[in-house]
């Protein structure tokens, strides 16, 4: 498929912003769809509708198949040995609050550790410290160096034998630092503690294969990689989610269900409490049919493609400071003009029709890293174009010279 090809297949690229043409560089919070999803998902509105895993009417019946085909679709999409290891969730921060939940429940206790990174978003970040109130674990922290790359050095004296959990991103959102996690995988199994990986900005970029990694979990977003909003994963190995408490009670997730007792059901479905949301997870399979169409030799030398040539135009300009240097990169660039607040050059190319983000990302830790308040991000997509790279280095010149 050429780019012009995928181009054509997301409508929203043809709108107009503030009278420009959209150049939408906003990938990292969440990334357009193609009219493969949108109908996917319309077609089960249309056609299908109906309570999955309840009925024994033709429908019902349909929409089961279609959804258990979904979960088979995610399982070979991230090299899963179990279709029963991938659990639909809403999202990448829901998938860590489920882990932090139901893990901590059954394997933390006072005096344990678990080993986060500095350059953790929020949602790898809050939900340990929730847990960690009820079950008197401490927090250790993995710092980043200046160029954005987390310490490995540092990790080692970090593991020791309270150590019950490691907690890292696969892609740091705020600085596209790609973390080196089978490193970090394999130094943590040595000492026989699980890994989860926060993959919410490493599956859109590359092909993900968690029995190579070895992680016992991978979690991620459907949003983040051209599926619907409100459907995420937790792939984790069946030895700890077969152990592991449910998260939520209801519907779905019982065997059995007196005012005596309740039984559970089994995996996936012990953690997946009440009715799905079906026509996300058939949004979310259509994402990977189309991503596995395009395939990943396009989309990781396209993407590589567009993070270099930015880097380099952005370069070209005076007083630019790009957060996170890194040799080992993906998704998108954080960078600041000096003595400029980005909130003003997020809103000055947003009136040329770009769309990029400011602030934060949700990433405190790592701003207050670098003493600064934020940052502004562009990030890609498969369907940015090195002229739309050209137009928005040209406007962050203008705007440049606006505020200086
Ligand atoms: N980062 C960004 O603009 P949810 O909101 O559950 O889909 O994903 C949360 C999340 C978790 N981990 C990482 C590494 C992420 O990047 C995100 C979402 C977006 O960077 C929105 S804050």
């Amino acid at each position: 498929m050429s780019l012009e090809e995928i181009r054509k297949d997301f409508p929203i690229l043809n709108e107009k912003v503030n009278n420009k043409p959209l150049v939408y560089l906003d990938n990292a919070a969440t990334t357009q769809k193609p009219i493969q999803v949108i109908d996917a998902m319309m077609n089960y509105y249309l056609h299908l509708n109906s309570n999955v895993h309840r009925g024994v009417h033709t429908l019902s019946q349909k929409a089961t198949n279609e959804f258990e085909l979904a979960r088979k679709t995610v399982q070979e999409f991230i090299s899963a040995k179990e279709q029963e290891e991938i659990i639909f969730t809403r999202g990448t921060t829901e998938s860590i609050n489920l882990v932090a939940s139901s893990f901590c429940e059954k394997f933390l206790n006072q005096g344990d550790e678990i080993i986060i990174s500095e350059l953790e978003h929020h949602s790898n970040i809050v939900p340990w410290q929730l847990a960690k109130e009820k079950h008197k674990f401490k927090i250790k922290v993995l710092p980043f160096k200046d160029n954005g790359e987390l310490d490995l050095e540092v990790f080692k004296t970090l593991l020791n034998s309270k150590t019950k959990l490691v907690s890292v991103s696969h892609v740091s959102n705020a600085l596209g630092t790609i973390n080196p996690v089978k490193e970090i995988i394999e130094l943590a199994h040595k000492q026989g503690v699980p890994v989860l990986i926060d993959g919410a900005q490493g599956v859109p970029h590359f092909k993900i294969d968690v029995q190579d990694l070895d992680c016992d979990f991978y979690v991620f977003s459907g949003h983040k990689m051209y599926a619907p909003m409100g459907i995420g994963v937790l792939y984790g190995k069946r030895e700890y989610l077969d152990i592991m408490p449910p998260y939520h009670g209801g519907g779905e997730m019982i065997k059995e269900v007196s005012f005596e007792g309740t039984t559970f059901n089994d995996l996936p479905y012990k953690f997946e409490a009440g009715t799905p949301s079906v026509s996300d997870v058939l949004g979310l399979k259509a994402a990977i049919d189309y991503m596995n169409e395009i395939g990943f030799d396009f989309i990781e030398k396209h993407e590589e493609f567009l993070m270099e040539y930015t880097t380099k135009r952005l370069l070209e300009i005076e007083d630019l400071k790009i957060y996170g240097t890194s040799k080992h990169k993906a998704g998108g660039i954080s960078f600041n003009l000096k003595d400029v607040h980005p909130f003003d050059v997020g809103t000055l190319l947003d009136q040329l029709g770009i769309a990029i983000r400011t602030g934060h990302h949700c990433a405190q830790t790592v701003m207050q890293h670098y003493g600064i308040v934020g940052t502004a991000r562009v990030s890609f997509g498969i369907y940015n174009t090195k002229e739309e790279i050209d137009y928005f280095i040209e406007s962050l010149k203008k705007v440049k010279t606006m505020l200086s």
